[in-house]
């Protein structure tokens, strides 16, 4: 394997159907971050790359949730995400997004192109399709009841009380989530990448690092949860996967037959790195192809651990059947993020939102980088508390870091007028100091360039605390009535520790690393000279009040929903109970009932109020035959204004209740109550 020339380095696309918390920026982007800067600061040729990831159909669903479209949610959520990022300080080169032109160009050819090569098969298949809305349901648009627990809010693709994975056609009494109708089954084609096909030389790619007995790659360097997961899925059989859907959000599938039918976001996103390298080496002069189809280039995919198969099978599949394209050298995933003892949830909204903690805790990136990483999920998952947070940072940054770093420069100024002194004769002390910075170095590069940046953080805050330790042990404070010359010596290498600090933590705590260099002065010296002036001091950290973080678990507690059904439509504005008693809600019954003659979804209903009998339309017919609601005691709302429905006075409304999927209950008395019995 040759040694790389350039890096490419990627980071999971964020889906833009929501802001970043800290488990995406645990899981994936720091430690992205972190490999990113450690090449850069080493002088390698790199590209990070990232974006918004905006198809798929979770969006569309958002979009008629929140009644808008998916372009104006996606336009959202890029730039609340894109703004976190930079305000955070993960330095992509470019941050991309799937919905520009250039991607769904770049994903269109990518897909014509391996079309072309006869790398799909064509599959007919019967869908569920709703034939009031002329379309096909996309797993998620069908719900039923579950055939494992018989949950009735069960989706095509998974029950979410049984976490069973389901099909479709395994539904009981399935109905579509539009229209509420139940769907008829009808034909459909599409296209399927046949990773059944590839299952040879994936296994061997995986399990050695080879390719066709060619050394690819060091497979002994990707962590055991990784080739775990990816082997399981290949010694269980890997089979044809569909990559088209029948939506109207996402990338037309440009071949014959594909009308009504977009690339498989799971296909188009993973692409989206290639644009967005495309569209980086349009804005810098330079040539895509070097990073994505040169043998000497690393590809590294930084993902959590729900994005393994994507990225270590389906998307090194699409590669090597596109052909003339590198595989992945490494794919470092990381597990899960969890927070206060429970899992991060952002329909319960349990979590801590990105660019709420940079509002709250302005300039403290380089804190919640050393404690995300300090408990980064490398090999299992990790918790994050506030109190775990707030002890990192007071009794390491502040204690150990800053304390040592300020004890060095104050010192410097005191007795030296911040000149660096010369070193004298090296005591045994000295010598193990000076040797601990260079051991440090190689250390921490080894374990950095394999991945392992929680270790290399520790080591790295290990040498500051030696540092710390060197200064309490010496007393240069005290030595320097009696002493003065050992004096100088251990605070000339005290400082060259601090140098070297500052060259260190560049990956893991770049704004600490960058405040430091001006402390010392020393950009580009990897040894402070004997006198070299030094700027002043400057607390590199400040603690963390108790007050704050009760703030916090409050903010958590009060904010999180323990919403059973997560997708609840949220509270709508408070009113007063005055405004409440405006309404005049009667229980009542329903004497007659028929369909509206010019409106199929209108039901039209004589109802006796007990105060009166009046006529109400409804748009309930999709959901109730007109004879089957005939005697129904109900609920109605009597002093709503009247208002003309198709041609129609209805004088009142009847109060309904719609579930997440859309089908509708009357809000009915558990008892009978006679009519103009009031509702308060
Ligand atoms: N958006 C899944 C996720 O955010 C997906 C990643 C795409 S990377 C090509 O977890
Ligand atoms: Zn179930």
């Amino acid at each position: 394997m040759k040694e790389a020339k350039r890096h490419t380095i990627t980071a999971a696309l964020p889906y833009a159907n929501g802001p970043l918390h800290l488990g995406h920026i645990a899981g994936c982007y720091l430690p992205a971050d972190i490999y990113s800067r450690y090449l850069k600061a080493k002088g390698k040729e790199v590209l990070f790359v990232c974006g918004s990831d905006e198809h798929g159909a979770a969006i569309t669903l958002r979009a008629k949730k929140e009644d808008t479209t998916p372009q104006k949610i996606v336009d959202k959520n890029h730039a609340i995400i894109e703004k976190a990022f930079n305000d955070f300080g993960i330095e992509f080169d470019i941050y991309h997004r799937t919905s520009s032109e250039l991607h769904h160009e770049t994903a269109s050819e990518f897909f014509k192109d391996m079309h072309g090569k006869g790398a799909f098969i064509e599959k007919t298949t019967e869908q569920y399709y709703d034939e009031e809305n002329n379309q096909f349901l996309a797993d998620r648009y069908i719900v039923g009841t579950c055939p494992k627990c018989a949950f009735d809010g069960a989706y095509g693709d998974q029950c979410e009380k049984c976490g069973s994975t389901l099909s479709p056609t395994e539904l009981i009494k399935p109905k579509s989530t539009i229209s509420g109708n139940v769907p008829i089954l009808k034909e459909t084609t599409h296209w399927f990448l046949p990773m059944n096909d590839h299952e040879k030389w994936l296994k061997e790619w995986i399990e050695t690092g080879k390719l066709d007995g060619v050394q690819q790659h060091d497979a002994s360097t990707w962590r055991k949860q990784v080739i775990g997961q990816c082997k399981s899925w290949i010694d269980n059989g890997l089979l044809p996967r569909s990559i088209t859907r029948d939506l109207d959000w996402g990338i037309k599938v440009p071949v014959e037959g594909g009308e009504g039918k977009v690339l498989y976001v799971w296909f188009d996103a993973p692409i989206g790195y290639i644009s967005a390298t495309k569209q980086w080496a349009l804005d810098n002069n330079k040539d895509w192809e070097d990073y994505w189809k040169k043998e000497d280039t690393e590809l590294v995919h930084f993902i959590g651990k729900d994005n393994i198969v994507f990225h270590a099978i389906i998307f090194p599949i699409i590669l090597k059947s596109h052909g003339d394209y590198i595989l992945p050298t490494n794919v470092p995933a990381n597990e899960f993020l969890n927070l206060e003892g429970d899992k991060i949830s952002t329909s319960r909204n349990w979590a801590v939102w990105l660019h709420e903690y940079l509002e709250d805790f302005p300039n403290k990136e380089d804190e919640l980088r050393y404690v995300l990483t300090s408990i980064a999920p490398e090999t299992k998952d990790s918790e994050f508390t506030w109190k775990d947070y707030q002890t990192r940072v007071n009794s390491e940054l502040v204690a150990i870091f800053g304390n040592f770093i300020n004890r060095s420069v104050v010192l410097t100024h005191k007795y030296y007028d911040g000149k660096v002194p010369a070193q004298g004769v090296l005591s045994d002390y000295d010598k193990e100091v000076l040797a601990a910075i260079e051991a440090t170095k190689l250390n921490v590069d080894e374990l950095l360039a394999a991945y392992k940046f929680r270790d290399a953080q520790t080591e790295a805050m290990t040498l500051a605390r030696l540092g710390n330790k060197y200064l309490a042990d010496t007393e240069p404070w005290k030595l320097i009535k009696t002493d003065e010359e050992t004096v100088k010596t251990i605070m000339n290498i005290a400082l060259q520790l601090s140098n070297a600090l500052s060259e260190i933590f560049i990956p893991f705590l770049p704004n600490t690393s960058q405040k430091l260099k001006g402390m010392l002065n020393s950009n580009g010296l990897t040894t402070l000279p004997a006198e070299h002036q030094i700027n002043k001091a400057e607390l590199l950290y400040q603690k963390i009040e108790d007050d704050a973080i009760e703030i916090q678990i409050e903010k958590l507690k009060a904010t999180a929903v323990n919403q059973s059904n997560p997708k609840a439509k949220p509270m709508k504005d408070e009113i007063t109970f005055d405004e409440f008693t405006k309404m005049d809600i009667r229980i009542s019954t329903i004497l007659t009932a028929e369909k509206h003659p010019d409106a199929d979804k209108l039901i039209k209903m004589t109802v006796d109020t007990g105060i009166d009998e009046r006529t109400i339309v409804s748009g309930i017919a999709k959901h109730y035959k007109p004879e089957d609601i005939i005697g129904k005691q109900v609920s109605v709302l009597i002093n709503l204004a009247p208002r003309k429905i198709r041609g129609i006075e209805s004088q009142g409304m009847i109060l309904m209740a719609e579930n997440n999927e859309g089908s509708l209950a009357f809000v009915s008395p558990e008892k009978v109550i006679d009519n103009g019995g009031e509702v308060r």
